[in-house]
Order: C-alpha cells, then structure tokens, then sequence
C-alpha cells in the first residue's frame, strides 16, 4: 500500500530496513537465548543517526518527528521487537524533557541521547501503582535548592543502562495525581540504585529493571514543567509514545507476515497453497488485511503527533491497542498457517509470539487503552453538545 510517505521518510525507512538486515538479524537468536542488552547494536544506530531522528536539529537530532521514529521502530521490530524496544525506549524518556524541559535542560539531557552517548529510562510504574499511574509512593520532598527522592520504581525498560532518567514522585500525596513532579535524574546521583535485569518471555534482550532512590538529592532545577503537574507531563507523553509501540507491534506482525510469505513461497510448498488449502488462504489475507490496518492507524497517529494536534489521547491509545493486538493474533495466525513448522524455535515464529504478548501488556495495559479510549470518547462528545 501507498502511505505516500516523503522523500525523506523513504529514505530513512530504506536505511532502517536495510540496517536491520545486516546489523540485526545475524544476532537475533543469540541476544534472545543470552538475554543480552543490544549495547554494540545501539551504538551503531546512534552512528546512522537513527537515536536522534526523533529530536530537533538544535538538540542534536536530525529535525524528525515521531513519524521518523516509527519508521525506524517498525524496520528494527521487523526482525527484533527487543532491539526496538531499547530503542524506542529513548523515545519515551524524552518526550517529557522535549514537552515540558527549560531551553537549558534540553541542551544538557537531549543531545547526549540524540547522540548516543547516552541512553534514557522513564520511570513511572512502581510495585503497587502501573496502570494507576496517579497512585504513585516514591516521594520527593523540598531541601533548598534540592528534591529529595525516596522510593522505587519497577519494569523499567532500559533501566541501569540509561544515564538519564525521567522520574515520577510524590509531591503532594493529599492531592493524588495532582500531586506528581517529574524531576530528570542522573544515573551517577548518590543513592540511585539498579537492580538485576529482569528474565522475561519476550523482548528479553531488552533491560528492564527495578530502580531505587535512598535519598537522593536531585536539583530543583531538574524539575520538569512546574511543581504537581507531573501527572499532566506523564499523560501528554504517553499520548506521543504510543504510536512508537504500535509500531513495535507492526513491526512484529510485518516481520510474521514476511517469514509465512517466505515459507508459502518456497518450491514445495507454492503448489499446494494455490490449489488446495483455501482456508489457508483466508488466514493469509485476514493477517494481512490486519497488519496494513494496524500501518494505517499507526502512522495516521504518528502524522497526527508531529502536526501539533491537542486532543491525542484516543487516537494514541487507539493506535497501540489495536496494533498490539493484531500483532498477537498475526503471529497466532502464521503459526496455524505454517502447522507445526511454525512451533520450530529456528522459525522465529514463536520468538515474535512471546514478544508481540507483551507489546500488549507494556507501556499501559490495553485494559488501560480501552478505558482512554471509552473516555475519551464520552468527555468529547459531552464537550460538543
Ligand atoms: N492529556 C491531558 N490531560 C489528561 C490526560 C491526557 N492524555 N489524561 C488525563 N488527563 C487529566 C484529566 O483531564 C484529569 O484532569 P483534572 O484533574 O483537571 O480533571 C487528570 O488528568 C486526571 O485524569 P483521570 O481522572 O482520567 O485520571 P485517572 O487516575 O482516573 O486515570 C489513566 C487516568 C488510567 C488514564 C492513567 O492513570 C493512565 O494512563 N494509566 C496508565 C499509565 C501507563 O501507561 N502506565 C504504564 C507505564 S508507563 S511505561
């Protein structure tokens, strides 16, 4: 399909594509088995200019949008929905400090990222509170010149491999979600901990780790956007991210539909798809109907983002339900299609099932989506009348 992308955007997605193929693909296997964080591959895409396509030409970036990111998210996830994940990571981390951060705290926090001299976590969910994102417990409390962080964080992608953290406190418990601050957080501050990486079903080479803060005395000047009004910085960056995991799951699905093609298409096989298995067929065509459905709301989304639109909320969580799902049931379909050829480790097929579950599970649930989603709807139609 034609999704008239521009010059530039072809361009970028051509080079991702073919990165992808040379610099992936020949460790997918190794990372997903060692469970190993893609540090040389990042390095490399930091090279290509891909860690910065997402951030202004001022901070180091190429001048891209969250356009650019999903291109670049959906080539890697093609072949490695962990690698992307890492990557995509980044994305999340910054959005704040690009939303919300002063002139001087972008210089400081985003060129190193763009960069890649350094990566960036999000630090959001805790032990008791993800999806509840207002019922956060890790307090921040005023010392002059000086935040406070005591508490935790868990599932933290990119967790002890960032240097730079963007961190969600409590300010002010007695106001709930409107007692949030969000404060950037150097990896090298006293008291900041790491815990182990976490063994996962899927996307295991990415890092996702437990974060701790014994006192950790952070800048006030690292404060993001004004005092309480971190649930608003938390809200609005998620809005801009989800198109990035729509796009990890589309990446996924298109990865599932390039290995059934591949295996439909192989000599022995060609013959008797086209003659005999019409309820094969049909799995092929609603797979692929799916996953061009999933390109279409994605970069509808993505487009969206980089145009300035407000009101993203519903499309947003829209875009990373439905890709996410679809990325589920494409990698369920190609298995059905491939029979037990598609339960064969060496297929990739299953490792694309245990990564695609979790697209649907992280960064919100899609529980969550669907409640943003009902939501969204109902204040907006309220507002209209
Ligand atoms: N943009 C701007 N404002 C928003 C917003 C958005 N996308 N979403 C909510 N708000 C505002 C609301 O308008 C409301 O403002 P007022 O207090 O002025 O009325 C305020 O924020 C609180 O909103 P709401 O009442 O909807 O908050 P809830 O606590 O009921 O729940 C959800 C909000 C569930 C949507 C939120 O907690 C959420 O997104 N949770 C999932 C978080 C997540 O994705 N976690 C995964 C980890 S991050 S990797």
């Amino acid at each position: 399909m034609n999704y008239l992308l521009s010059p530039h955007e072809i361009e970028i997605q051509a080079k991702a594509r073919e990165f992808a193929q040379t610099h992936v693909a020949p460790y997918v296997d190794e990372l997903d088995r060692e469970e190993r964080f893609p540090v040389e591959i990042l390095a490399k895409m930091s090279k290509e200019g891909f860690l910065g396509a997402f951030f202004p030409k001022e901070y180091g970036g190429t001048g891209g949008g969250v356009m650019d990111l999903c291109l670049v998210t959906e080539e890697i996830a093609r072949v490695c929905c962990g690698v992307s994940t890492s990557y995509a990571a980044n994305a999340l981390a910054t959005f704040p400090i690009l939303l919300f951060g002063t002139e001087e705290q972008k210089k400081k926090y985003l060129t190193p990222v763009a960069k890649g001299e350094k990566y960036a976590a999000f630090g959001l969910t805790e032990p008791n509170a993800g999806s509840d994102a207002g019922g956060i417990q890790t307090t921040a409390v005023q010392d002059g010149d000086y935040y406070v962080l005591n508490g935790s964080k868990q599932w933290i992608t990119n967790g002890g491999e960032a240097g730079i953290y963007t961190v969600f406190t409590m300010t002010d418990k007695s106001r709930g979600a409107r007692g949030i601050t969000a404060f950037i957080m150097e990896k090298e501050t006293p008291g900041f901990g790491y815990g182990k990486k976490e063994s996962k079903m899927g996307i295991r080479c990415s890092a996702t780790r437990e974060l701790s803060f014994q006192d950790c005395r952070v800048p006030a000047a690292n404060m993001l956007g004004k005092k309480n009004m971190g649930f608003l910085v938390a809200m609005k960056t998620l809005d801009m991210s989800r198109p990035g995991v729509g796009a990890e799951a589309l990446g996924v699905s298109q990865g599932v539909v390039d290995k059934v093609l591949d295996y439909i298409s192989s000599a022995s096989k060609e013959q008797r798809f086209h003659t005999s298995f019409q309820a094969i067929q049909g799995k092929l065509a609603e797979l692929s109907t799916l996953v061009e459905a999933s390109r279409a709301l994605v970069y509808a989304v993505a487009r969206a983002v980089d145009a300035g639109e407000q009101d993203l909320a519903v499309g947003s969580a829209m875009s990373k339900m439905f890709a996410t799902d679809v990325s589920v049931k494409a990698a369920a379909l190609a298995m059905e299609i491939l029979g037990e050829d598609g339960a064969r480790r060496d297929m990739g097929l299953e490792k694309m099932f245990r990564d695609a579950k979790i697209t649907q599970i992280y960064e919100g649930t899609n529980e969550i989506q669907k409640g943003v989603i009902a939501l969204g709807l109902v204040r907006s139609h309220r507002k209209k009348k």
